[in-house]
This record gives structure tokens, C-alpha cells and sequence, in this order.
């Protein structure tokens, strides 16, 4: 990596500190990633792109910025790219997934927070996220409780913090109140970038992230496939890697994948033989760089196959209608398309259960873990359902509740590998 001390510099980064989560997240990448077997070749790009994570993105954030382009940091799926794409914006993911400066975050929200809210804070508070430090505006929204009482402390911190309503009913009414939001947000993009959106722009925006879209379910349909041809591990860094990457070169990289590995599947060439178990994860998101669970799976002789999560397919199914021709027609398709997100915040969710049950037989998977983050009230309660109608069906399940900290993975483990245990007996 070129030297990019004075661009963090600049950016406001603790150096000292940034320097060490470089180096720990650094080995953790060697530990998790790089020490697979017979890794596809196509995933030397997503590993420069993670190589150069603080590096050559930001850099290229700056010079979007010194052309006049607004960076739009997001933490929810519900914030639409394309609109950000119409005034010639970009946009990128803040979640992060690491315990850090969460002592610091707990002077901001209650200790029985979620980790991913935490580690917005944390982040933030120990000055080492130069997204963060990039961007223009912060997207906040109204979901779960968790989120939406912290953004009233984070907007001090931060400054630029913008917050959208959700509907928490997917009914009429909640429709018209996205589609406002919407409306709402796009005329705020409009006055930071002095661009006006207009229907060719649009047309435009949908176009590059149906594109994205297409390319990450094409990747998800190969896995179907047994041998498995690439690891759940480097399929949810790719779904990671989506939040931030230039979304056209991200769009080539997955299919230039996807073409290399549809050759190693006439070839029956996987990364794990047929006899594996197959697991699909489900729940709470996986930020960067948490790889907690799928890394402590598939070192227990099972693969993963599909992410029933917004990190997976929950935010990445479904694509815009791009017929519309005009701008009010444009928003009715964007709200359709966003409205499908099956996120735990609202209610009733049936459809979460049953895009579960599509994944598990679309993936061939034997068994699903679900993932939930302590504290996530969403999600939990949404996990203790999904458990008792899968299992009824004979879908086995495994429910996990855990944190960022690396203290529970001897116990993870066990849990897990008694899990694959049941299923492949
Ligand atoms: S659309 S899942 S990205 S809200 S883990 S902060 S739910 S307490 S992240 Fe999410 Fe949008 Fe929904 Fe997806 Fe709250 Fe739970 Fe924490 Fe969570």
C-alpha cells in the first residue's frame, strides 16, 4: 500500500490507533481469508479492493470530492443508491463490525446496545473510520429503537447527520410515507450537489445498481451448486465489499467471478467436497470486518451457502422497474422495490420466513443458523419463530446470540460443530 499518512491525516484520523486496527485486521484477513484452499482466482480483486480499504478508495473518494461529486454515507439498506447515483453522488456503507471505543460509545448509548450500534460510535469516537471522516452526509433512518434514539446523540457527534423515516407496516399508508421520504431525501441531495435529478439520471442510477444487483444473484445462484464453488467466507466479503466499491467495477468483478466459476462447476472443481454440509446464515447483518460465524462454520466441515441477511441477499433481491418516464412513476418503482425488504422491524414480517424457506431450497442447504446480535430485539424475537416453523417442517436450526468480542468462540464452536453434527447425521 502507497503511503496515505497525510490523507488520514487530513481526514482528522488518530494515526496511532488507526495504524493498529490496520495491522489487526490485516492479520485477521491472512488468518481468515487468505489461508483458504484452492481460492477462486477472481478473488484476488476483492483482496487488492480489502488491501486497499483505507487506501486507494478513500483516495478516489477524494478526488471524486475535489471534482465536486458528495460522498453519502449510509447504514441501512433502505437508502436508495440510486438516488445518490442521480445527482452524481457516491455512496458508501458505515456499519462497521469490530469491538472498538465501545467504552467510549457506552457514554452515548446503554451498555445493552447492539454491537453494530456500538461500533458506529466506537468507530467514530477512537477517530479511525476515514469513510466517516469523508463523507458529505450521514444517512441515519428510523428502524429498529436501537438505531433511531441513537442517531439523536450521533448527530452531535458527527455534524452532518441527515435521518429518514421508515414505515414499520407495509401497508398503504406506510408506502406513502416512504415514497415522501423519499421525495424528501432527493430534494436534500439535490441542495448538497446543486444536481436536479431528472428522469435520464434516474434511469441511469437504477440501471448501475440493478446491474450490482444482477451480479450478486448470479453469483448466489452458482452456489447452489455441490461441490460448493467458492466459500460462504469470500461470497459475504463480496456482499461486504458491494457497500463500498465503485459500483460499475464492482458489477465486472463479480460476473468476471461468476464466468471463472461457472468453468470450475463443469469441472467439479469446489472448495469443499460434495459431502459438506450446507448451511444457510440468517438474521442481523455482518459489517466489515466481522467473519466471527461464517469463519468459525466452514472450520467445522460445513459451507455456507446463501445470507438471508442485508449483508446477502435480504438487501441485495429484487430490482427497480425501469420503464417509468417520469420522475413521480420512477419513485412509485423505487418504493415497490424497497418496500420488499424483509427487515425484523416490521410487522407482521411473514415474508422473511418464507424468503428463509425459498433460500433453503434454492441453496440445497441441510440446516439454517441464525445469527442475532445481542441485544437486537428485532431479530431475536423474530429468530424464535423462524426456529419453531422450520423445524416443524424438518428444517434443522441453530440459534446464535453473540457479539463482536472473540470471548464466546470456543463455546460458538462447540455449538456449532454439535450443530453440523445433527444435520449430517
Ligand atoms: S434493513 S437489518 S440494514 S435496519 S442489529 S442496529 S436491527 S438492534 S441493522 Fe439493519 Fe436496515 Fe434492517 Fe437491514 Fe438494530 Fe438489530 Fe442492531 Fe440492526
Amino acid at each position: 500500500m502507497a503511503d496515505y499518512t497525510k490523507m488520514w491525516s487530513d481526514l482528522g484520523l488518530d494515526l496511532a490507533t488507526h495504524d493498529a486496527v490496520l495491522n489487526i485486521v490485516g492479520k485477521a484477513y491472512q488468518d481468515v481469508f487468505l489461508s483458504q484452499k484452492n481460492r477462486p482466482k477472481g478473488m484476488e480483486y476483492f483482496d487488492f479492493v480489502m488491501s486497499e480499504v483505507h487506501g486507494l478508495r478513500i483516495k478516489e473518494l477524494m478526488d471524486a470530492k475535489a471534482e465536486g461529486r458528495k460522498i453519502i454515507g449510509t447504514f441501512c439498506v433502505f437508502v436508495p443508491e440510486e438516488l445518490v447515483l442521480a445527482v452524481n453522488g457516491v455512496c458508501v456503507g458505515l456499519c462497521a463490525g469490530a469491538e472498538l471505543g465501545f467504552e467510549a460509545a457506552e457514554q452515548y448509548v446503554p451498555r445493552n446496545t447492539c454491537s453494530l450500534i456500538k461500533s458506529v460510535f466506537g468507530f467514530k469516537l477512537a477517530k479511525v473510520c476515514p469513510y466517516i471522516e469523508s463523507t458529505d452526509l450521514i444517512v441515519g433512518e428510523n428502524t429498529c429503537d436501537g438505531k433511531k434514539k441513537a442517531y439523536e446523540s450521533y448527530k452531535d457527534l458527527v455534524g452532518n447527520l441527515y435521518v429518514m423515516d421508515i414505515p414499520q407496516m407495509k401497508s398503504p399508508s406506510g408506502k406513502a410515507l416512504l415514497k415522501a421520504e423519499y421525495k424528501r431525501f432527493a430534494d436534500k441531495l439535490e441542495e448538497i450537489s446543486g444536481n436536479k435529478i431528472t428522469p435520464e439520471s434516474l434511469k441511469k442510477g437504477i440501471e448501475i445498481v440493478n446491474n450490482k444487483r444482477k451480479a450478486v444473484k448470479r453469483l448466489a445462484m452458482l452456489r447452489a451448486t455441490n461441490p460448493a464453488p467458492i466459500s460462504g467466507l469470500d461470497a459475504l466479503l463480496i456482499n461486504q465489499i458491494y457497500f463500498y466499491d465503485d459500483p460499475i467495477r464492482f458489477t465486472n468483478s463479480v460476473n468476471a467471478l461468476c464466468d471463472e466459476l461457472e468453468i470450475r462447476i463443469k469441472e467439479k472443481n469446489g472448495v469443499f467436497n460434495e459431502n459438506t454440509a450446507r448451511i444457510l446464515v440468517s438474521g442481523c447483518p455482518m459489517a466489515v470486518p466481522n467473519w466471527k460465524i461464517p469463519f468459525i462454520t466452514e472450520t467445522s466441515n460445513a459451507v455456507i451457502v446463501g445470507e438471508e441477511m442485508c449483508t446477502g441477499e435480504r438487501g441485495t433481491r429484487n430490482f427497480v422497474e425501469n420503464t417509468g418516464n417520469s420522475i413521480d412513476q420512477q419513485f412509485d418503482y423505487i418504493v415497490d422495490r424497497y418496500l420488499k425488504v424483509d427487515c425484523a422491524i416490521f410487522t407482521p414480517n411473514e415474508d422473511r420466513l418464507n424468503h428463509i424457506r425459498e433460500m433453503v431450497k434454492e441453496y440445497k442447504a441441510d440446516g439454517v443458523l441464525h445469527y442475532g446480535l445481542q441485544f437486537c430485539q428485532p431479530y431475536l424475537h423474530e429468530s424464535m419463530g423462524i426456529e419453531k416453523s422450520l423445524e416443524k417442517e424438518g428444517i434443522p436450526v441453530l440459534r446464535v446470540e453473540t457479539d463482536y468480542s472473540q470471548e464466546d468462540a470456543g463455546q460458538l464452536k462447540t455449538r456449532i460443530e454439535a450443530f453440523i453434527e445433527r444435520i449430517k447425521g
